[in-house]
C-alpha cells in the first residue's frame, strides 16, 4: 500500500500515513465495502436527494448493491419513494465520472489527468501562496446540503482552523438561509419544530409557495394519508399540480406574500380568532404587531394581492376556526426580496392561533436538499460548528475545549455570504476557490455574470463527482469526488432526523470520499495534528455529538451509527440519558418553551418593499423559476443519468405560457420561443397552459438558460437570492436553417 502515490507523498512531507488516513477500502479498487455489510446482504441508507430522507433498501451481490427498494420499516416514507429515489444508483455509473484529479492548462484550456500527490500539491501551494501574499481573507469555498454532515464539518474546520482562512458558503444560501434566519429571531435558534406525522394530524394544511407534489413527493403521500379529511390551502401564483389537488387555491400576484399574510393576521385580530392565552404566555410582540396591522385593510391587501376581500375573509376564518393549522412554505417564500420577514409573517400566524407544539400544527419551512439542515448546524459558515455563534467568545472557548484546539485558531467574525464572496472575487479580493458538490454556473443567479467573475480568480477548484459539469469545466483542478451509496455518513432531515448513509458501492477509479480529500488536504497543508480524532466518519460523529451538547440541537443520547440503524434515524434533540428507543416522531415546543432566555417566541414584522424588478412595456411578463419535475434534481448532472429518470421529463426547456398571452403574441403550442430579460436571453419550448395567469411564466430552473435571465436580488437579512421573480419578454422564434436548438442561448 505504501507505494501508492498519495501515500508516497506525505510518507516523504510529513511522516508515514496508514491506510485509513487516505484510503477507504475499495476506493482505488482495493478493498471491499465495510465489513458490517455482508457480501449478498440487503442493507438500508437513506436517500441522497431531497430533505425527506426517505429509507431506502439497498441489495448488494457480491459486496455492491445492484438495485434499490424504498423501505417499509423506515417512519419517514413507509415503504414508498419517488423515482429519483429508485433511481438512485444510475447516476453512479455515469461515464462522466471523474476518476482521477484533473488539472488545466490554461493557456490550451486541456485537462489532464494527474496523481491525488501533484493534485494536493498545487491545491496546497496556489492556496498558501495566496494567504502569505494576499493575507487569510483571499480565498473562499462555497460548498453544499450535498454531503454528509461529518464532511461539512471537517470541510468548515479545516478551511477555518486548519488553513486559516475566513470566508466560505454554501449552496443552501440559495435555499435555507431565509428559513435559518428567521427561526433564530423568531425562536431563538434554527429550529424546524414538526414531525412528518404532523402531515397526517392536521385539519388545516397551509402550504404557501411550495409544490410538494413535485418536489417533496413523498411528504405529500403522508399528506395524502390525513384521515381527518382536511382543508388543503396553496398560496401559488401557478396552478401546480399541488394546487390542483388543494381544497383552496389562492393564485396571488407574485412576490404579493407579505402584504398577504399581513392581511390575513388583520383579519385574525379583527375577528377574534387569535389563540390569546397563549400569546400572552408564550410571545412577545404581539400588541406592536397588531397595531402594525391596522394598515393592511381587506381593500388594500385585495389590491395588491389580487385576492378578493372575500376569499381573504375565506382563508382567515378557516384559519381561525379550523381546528388544528399547520403551515408550510418552501422556495416560493425563501427565494423572494423579502423572504425573512415572509416567512416570519408564516411564523406570526401559527403564533397568534396557538398553532404550534401539538399534533398537526407548527410554521413549517420544508427544507430542500438532502442535507441542507446538517449544512445549516455544521457547516461553519454562518454559524460555529453545532449552531454556535463566532462572534460569541464562551462560543469560542466551548468549541475549541471540544477540539483541543487554540481558541485563537476559532475566526470571531461569521463568513461573508455567497454574493458578497463573488463581489470580492469581482473586485480582486478573493483569489482562489473552492467549489464542492454544487453547480454554480447553472444555480447562481444572473450567472451570467458568473463566469465573466470566475475568470478572474488566480485558482478555481472544483470537487464533484462529474467532470462534465459547467463549473468543473471552467476549473484549474477538479478533484474527483465518490459520491451518495460510495462512502458513510449521516444526513438531518427536514423533520431534524439524523438518518444514516452507508457504503454500498465502489467509487470509480481513485474518486475519494470527500472526507479523505479533505484529510488527504490537511496532510498535505501540514495541519493533519488538529484534526487526529477526525480519523473516520463515524469517529467524527463522536465529536459533532460533543458539539452539540447543551445546544437545543443536542443529539449526545445518539450512541453510534448501529444506534441510528437500529432506530430508523433519530430526531434532535436527543440529550445524554435519554430513553434509546425515543418516539420515533417528535415535534419541538410542546411546553411552550423557545430558544430565548425568557422562553418566549418574538414577533417580528416589517412593512413590505416594492418588488425589485416589476414587469413593464419593454419586458410585460414575470418570469417564475422553480422544479420542473419529480424525476430532474436542478442541474441536471446527476438525474439526466439515468435513462429510466430521462424518459419522466421533458428533454428540453419548456416555457409555461397563458394561452391568451400565447394567442395575442401569436405563439403556437410547442413553437421557440425567445425569452429575454434585462442580463441575458434563452429559448425554450412553448407549453400553452392555464396553470400561469396572464402576464406570468414560468420556467424549470433545470436547464442553465434559466439563470441568465433572473435578476440579483436579495432579502437583506438572509443575502438569499430572490430566484422567483424577474421581467422579461417572450417572442416567438422564427426558424433559421442551421439555428440553434431550443434552450441554447440565442446569439446576439
Ligand atoms: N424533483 C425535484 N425535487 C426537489 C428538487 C429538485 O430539483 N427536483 N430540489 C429540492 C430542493 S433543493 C428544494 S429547495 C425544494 C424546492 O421545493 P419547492 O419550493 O416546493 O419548489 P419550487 O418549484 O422551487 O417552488 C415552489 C413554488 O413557488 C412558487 N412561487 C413562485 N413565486 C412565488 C411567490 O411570489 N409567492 C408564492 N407564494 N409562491 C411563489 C412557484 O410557482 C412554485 O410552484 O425541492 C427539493 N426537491
Ligand atoms: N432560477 C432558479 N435557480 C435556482 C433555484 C430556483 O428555484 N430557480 N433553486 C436554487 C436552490 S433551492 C438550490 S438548492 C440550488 C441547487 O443548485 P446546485 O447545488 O448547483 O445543484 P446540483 O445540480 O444539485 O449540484 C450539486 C453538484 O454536486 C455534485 N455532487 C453530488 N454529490 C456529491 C458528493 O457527495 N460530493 C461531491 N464532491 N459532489 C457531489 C453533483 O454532481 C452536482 O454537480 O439551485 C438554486 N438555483
Ligand atoms: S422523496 Fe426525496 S428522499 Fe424520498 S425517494 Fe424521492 S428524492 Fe429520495
Ligand atoms: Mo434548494
Amino acid at each position: 500500500m505504501n507505494s501508492h502515490p498519495v501515500s508516497t507523498l506525505f510518507h516523504r512531507r510529513h511522516g508515514p500515513i496508514t491506510e485509513d488516513l487516505v484510503l477507504q477500502p475499495g476506493n482505488f479498487g482495493l478493498g471491499q465495502i465495510p465489513a458490517r455489510l455482508q457480501p449478498d446482504a440487503t442493507t438500508t441508507l437513506v436517500c441522497g436527494f431531497c430533505s425527506t430522507g426517505c429509507g431506502l433498501k439497498a441489495h448488494l451481490r457480491e459486496g455492491s448493491a445492484i438495485n434499490l427498494t424504498p423501505d417499509p420499516d423506515y417512519p419517514v416514507n413507509l415503504g414508498m419513494a419517488c423515482p429519483k429515489g429508485w433511481e438512485a444508483l444510475a447516476p453512479l455509473d455515469a461515464p462522466d465520472r471523474a476518476t482521477t484529479p484533473l488539472l488545466r492548462d490554461r493557456l490550451t484550456g486541456a485537462f489532464s489527468p494527474v496523481s491525488w500527490e501533484t493534485a494536493a500539491e498545487r491545491f496546497c501551494g496556489e492556496f498558501r501562496r495566496i494567504r502569505e501574499t494576499h493575507g487569510p481573507e483571499a480565498a473562499a469555498f462555497l460548498s453544499t446540503g450535498q454531503i454528509v454532515t461529518e464532511e461539512m464539518a471537517l470541510l468548515g474546520a479545516l478551511f477555518k482552523f486548519g488553513m486559516g482562512f475566513v470566508h466560505c458558503d454554501s449552496n443552501t444560501r440559495q435555499c435555507m438561509a431565509t428559513s435559518a434566519t428567521a427561526y433564530k429571531e423568531s425562536f431563538g435558534f434554527d429550529a424546524p419544530p414538526f414531525a412528518y406525522s404532523d402531515f397526517e394530524q392536521s385539519d388545516v394544511l397551509v402550504f404557501v409557495g411550495a409544490n410538494p407534489c413535485i418536489a417533496h413527493p413523498i411528504m405529500w403521500q403522508r399528506v395524502l394519508r390525513n384521515p381527518r379529511k382536511p382543508q388543503i390551502i396553496v398560496v401559488d401564483p401557478r396552478a401546480t399540480e399541488t394546487a390542483m389537488a388543494a381544497t383552496q387555491h389562492y393564485a396571488i400576484r407574485p412576490r404579493s406574500d407579505l402584504l398577504f399574510l399581513y392581511g390575513i393576521a388583520h383579519l385574525l385580530f379583527a375577528n377574534g380568532w387569535i389563540d390569546a392565552g397563549f400569546v400572552e404566555a408564550h410571545t412577545v410582540g404581539a400588541d406592536a404587531f397588531r397595531s402594525f396591522l391596522a394598515d393592511y385593510t381587506p381593500d388594500r391587501v385585495a389590491e395588491g394581492t389580487g385576492i378578493p376581500r372575500e376569499r381573504l375573509l375565506q382563508l382567515a376564518r378557516t384559519i381561525g376556526t379550523g381546528g388544528r393549522v399547520s403551515f408550510w412554505w418552501t422556495m416560493g417564500v425563501n427565494q423572494g426580496h423579502e423572504s425573512t420577514r415572509t416567512a416570519q409573517a408564516l411564523i406570526n400566524l401559527a403564533l397568534l392561533t396557538g398553532n404550534i407544539g401539538k399534533p398537526g400544527t407548527g410554521a413549517n419551512s420544508i427544507t430542500g436538499q438532502c442535507n441542507a439542515m446538517g449544512s445549516r448546524l455544521f457547516g461553519n459558515v454562518t454559524s460555529l460548528l453545532g449552531g454556535h455563534e463566532f462572534t460569541h467568545p464562551e462560543h469560542r472557548a466551548k468549541v475549541a475545549s471540544i477540539l483541543q484546539i487554540d481558541p485563537s485558531l476559532i475566526p470571531s467574525q461569521a463568513s461573508r455570504a455567497y454574493d458578497q464572496i463573488l463581489e470580492d472575487i469581482d473586485s480582486g479580493k478573493i483569489r482562489a476557490l473552492w467549489v464542492i458538490a454544487t453547480n454554480s454556473v447553472h444555480s447562481w443567479i444572473n450567472h451570467g455574470r458568473l463566469r465573466s467573475i470566475l475568470a478572474k480568480l488566480d485558482f478555481l477548484v472544483v470537487q464533484d463527482l462529474y467532470h462534465s459539469t459547467e463549473t468543473a469545466q471552467i476549473a484549474d483542478l477538479i478533484l474527483p469526488a465518490a459520491g451518495w451509496g460510495e462512502k458513510e455518513g449521516t444526513f438531518i432531515n427536514s423533520e431534524r432526523r439524523i438518518g444514516l448513509v452507508k457504503k454500498v458501492r465502489h467509487a470509480p477509479g481513485q474518486a475519494l470520499a470527500d472526507f479523505q480529500i479533505f484529510r488527504l488536504l490537511a496532510h498535505a497543508w501540514g495541519c493533519q495534528d488538529l484534526f487526529k480524532a477526525w480519523s473516520s466518519p463515524e469517529a467524527a460523529f463522536q465529536i459533532l455529538k460533543r458539539l452539540s451538547q447543551g445546544q437545543p440541537c443536542d443529539f449526545s443520547g445518539i450512541r453510534d451509527y448501529a444506534h441510528l440503524d437500529a432506530a430508523g434515524g433519530i430526531q434532535w434533540p436527543l440529550p445524554e440519558g435519554s430513553p434509546s428507543a425515543p418516539e420515533p416522531e417528535r415535534r419541538l415546543f410542546e411546553d411552550g418553551r423557545f430558544f430565548f432566555p425568557d422562553q418566549r417566541a418574538r414577533m417580528v414584522f416589517e412593512a413590505p418593499r416594492p418588488e425589485p424588478e416589476p414587469p413593464d412595456a419593454d419586458y410585460p411578463f414575470v418570469l417564475l423559476t422553480g422544479r420542473g419535475s419529480s424525476a430532474q434534481w436542478h442541474t441536471l448532472s446527476r438525474t439526466s443519468k439515468s435513462a429510466c429518470l430521462r424518459s419522466l421529463a421533458p428533454e428540453h426547456p419548456w416555457i409555461e405560457i397563458h394561452p391568451e398571452d400565447a394567442e395575442h403574441l401569436g405563439i403556437s403550442p410547442h413553437a421557440a420561443v425567445c425569452i429575454r430579460s434585462r442580463r441575458g436571453a434563452t429559448t425554450a419550448a412553448a407549453f400553452v397552459t392555464n396553470t400561469v395567469q396572464r402576464g406570468q411564466v414560468f420556467l424549470p430552473m433545470h436547464f442553465p438558460g434559466v439563470n441568465q435571465l433572473t435578476f440579483p436580488a436579495f432579502d437583506p437579512y438572509s443575502r438569499q437570492p430572490s430566484y422567483k421573480s424577474c421581467a422579461v419578454s417572450v417572442i416567438p422564434v422564427t426558424p433559421q436553417p442551421g439555428s440553434r436548438g431550443v434552450g441554447e442561448t440565442p446569439r446576439g
